[in-house]
């Protein structure tokens, strides 16, 4: 086991520099013309040659810094030391929003977190459309643009702006649209954007006040639920569980329990 562990400041300095690189990367492919490379769950659940080449980029440019640091990526999935063997491990979604990134839409993201000992300790998300870039660190706060960031005071259920999203399995999609018909009328509104690290820097500055989703994978929301929570979000699953693929639910303290208890009548953590 390596024994050292850096500051989170330091893995959030390498992280910051690594995805901003990479955002650059995605947004000039963009540029170039992007189209499916691959399909991988299902049909529509796509994979570009962007994704794949920011995911390498973002590997080697870690590799360069920190070469026994584990690294965990959508594409390729884990690299590095055998489990266990290191400290640090990153966590990379190259393109979040992938679908987005595909039609030209302005919402998707490079997302990178730092792992030490399995806790997330730093993250950014940045978007590779308009280059908003959002940083945290465990206890030490979330940020964008330099600005700190505190999420939504709302305590009303029935007046809060709810960001969700679905998966790629049409069985699951019908159930979470089974799910989202019977919510709807108990908040004020549902926005579905795409990109689940975005949702969750959305939620950070109040421009959601809460959102959850079924089937994430660790990519997805590893930074941007740091930054959620570092904005004072309270980040889990059902039943005090963390959150994880069968549920992730990120909502001020006053929206958690009722936006919880609600979700879990509806069986949003089952189905498909
Ligand atoms: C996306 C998630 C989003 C979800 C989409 C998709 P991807 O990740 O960030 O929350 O609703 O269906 O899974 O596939 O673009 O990396």
């Amino acid at each position: 086991m390596d024994g050292s562990a850096p500051r989170p400041r330091e893995l959030l300095e390498i992280a910051v520099d690594v995805a901003r690189d990479a955002a650059a990367t995605a947004h000039r492919m963009r540029a170039e013309g992007v189209s499916v490379a691959a399909t991988k769950s299902t049909v529509t659940d796509v994979v570009t040659a962007a994704d794949r080449a920011v995911e390498r980029q973002v590997v080697d440019a870690l590799r360069r810094v920190r070469p026994h640091d584990a690294v965990f990526g959508e594409e390729y999935g884990a690299g590095g030391p055998e489990a266990g063997a290191a400290r640090v491990r990153w966590v990379v979604d190259p393109i979040d929003g992938t679908v987005n990134y595909l039609y030209g839409l302005p919402y998707c993201a490079v997302s990178l977190a730092a792992e030490v000992d399995g806790e997330v300790v730093a993250g950014v998300v940045r978007n590779v459309a308009t280059g908003e870039e959002w940083t945290a660190t465990a206890g030490g706060g979330a940020y964008r643009g330099g600005e700190r960031l505190r999420c939504s005071g709302e305590t009303d259920l029935s007046q809060a702006l709810v960001g969700t999203g679905f998966g790629y399995d049409p069985g699951r999609r019908a159930h979470q649209a089974r799910v989202l018909a019977e919510l709807i009328p108990h908040v004020r509104d549902i926005r579905r954007q795409g990109a689940a690290a975005l949702d969750l820097c959305l939620a950070a500055e109040g421009r959601l006040d809460a959102y959850y989703e079924k089937g994430l994978a660790a990519w997805d929301h590893a930074a941007g639920a740091l930054v959620a929570a570092e904005a004072g979000l309270r980040v889990a699953g059902l039943g005090g569980l963390p959150p994880g693929p069968d549920l992730l639910i990120a909502a001020p303290p006053a929206l958690f329990q009722p936006l919880h208890d609600r979700l879990a009548a509806l069986g949003a953590s089952g189905g498909p």
